[in-house]
């Protein structure tokens, strides 16, 4: 019924994802400044596969349920819903994705340094190796055949750089899909520029703190300025930030579409 209160209905709960992430650390923050903390409202830590499945059961049965949501991802293909309005601004408006590397790696190796420092994509075509990959194909393969479907996108990256024969990189990131998406991409173009790459899977602090050390060369997984905010302050002077290589992302609250009466996070209080 929709005239009923939402927070009963769903035991008060946002369901989220791995807590490492950003969008929970925003989420918390939501619910201090939105005053839905203090009637009881909580956030549930999972996993975006587990999110998404309760979601689609949720769907299924049409009955209401409120997510953690963001773009570039194909919750928003796959599903039909919507972000919640956010007059706070608690979790910002657009998004980039940066490209964030060791100090010293322009001297060390220009040639991964030109390509990492030159890579930027878009929604769609991040979206198309994410839905490769959540049909069920090998994240290195969607990479290759993503590749070789975008000749002249690549080209914009690797173009005058010379090959180089076995030098070893590495890098590191989150296990979120947009990140398997834009890491194996990339760490395929520098394959084909003769590189040995490795690509390690952590959580993100752990990822932050690989390139800051220098235990790894390069991460293309930092959502800014809100959601990696905190770890782009902490580590800040420890590593080098070559810019967006994707704008246009979006994180928040989202909830199915046949919600009507819920538009706004302000709307889960009634
Ligand atoms: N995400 C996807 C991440 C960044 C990439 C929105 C789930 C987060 O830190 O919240």
């Amino acid at each position: 019924n929709s005239k009923e209160k939402i927070g009963p209905q769903i035991n008060y709960t946002v369901t989220g994802i791995d807590a490492g992430a950003g969008i929970m650390a925003s989420t918390q923050n939501a619910l201090k400044d939105y005053g839905l903390e203090k009637k009881n409202w909580q956030l549930q830590t999972s996993s975006t596969a587990a999110m998404t499945s309760t979601l689609d059961k949720a769907i299924k049965d049409k009955r209401p349920i409120v997510i953690t949501g963001w773009q570039p991802h194909w919750m928003f293909t796959k599903f039909p819903i919507k972000f919640l309005k956010d007059p706070k601004n608690v979790y910002g408006k657009e998004e980039s994705i940066h490209t964030i590397v060791r100090q010293g790696l322009k001297s060390d190796m220009p040639e991964a340094y030109t390509i990492l420092d030159r890579f930027h994509w878009n929604p769609t075509q991040m979206s198309a190796v994410m839905l490769k990959v959540n049909n069920g194909m090998d994240p290195q393969k969607a990479a290759k055949q993503w590749i070789k479907a975008n000749p002249d996108r690549v080209n914009e990256w690797t173009k005058g750089v010379k090959k180089v024969h076995g030098k070893s990189i590495k890098m590191t990131y989150v296990a979120w899909d947009s990140e398997i998406a834009s890491t194996n991409v990339v760490a395929q173009v520098l394959r084909d520029q003769g590189y040995k790459v490795t690509i390690q899977a952590m959580e993100q602090q752990p990822m932050w703190a690989s390139v800051a050390t220098k235990a790894a060369d390069a991460q293309v997984s930092a959502w800014l300025p809100k959601t990696s905010g905190l770890f782009y302050k902490d580590y800040k002077g420890k590593f080098v930030d070559l810019g967006a290589n994707l704008h246009g992302a979006k994180v928040g609250l989202a909830v199915p579409k046949y919600m009507t009466n819920i538009n706004s996070i302000d709307d889960l209080k009634n």
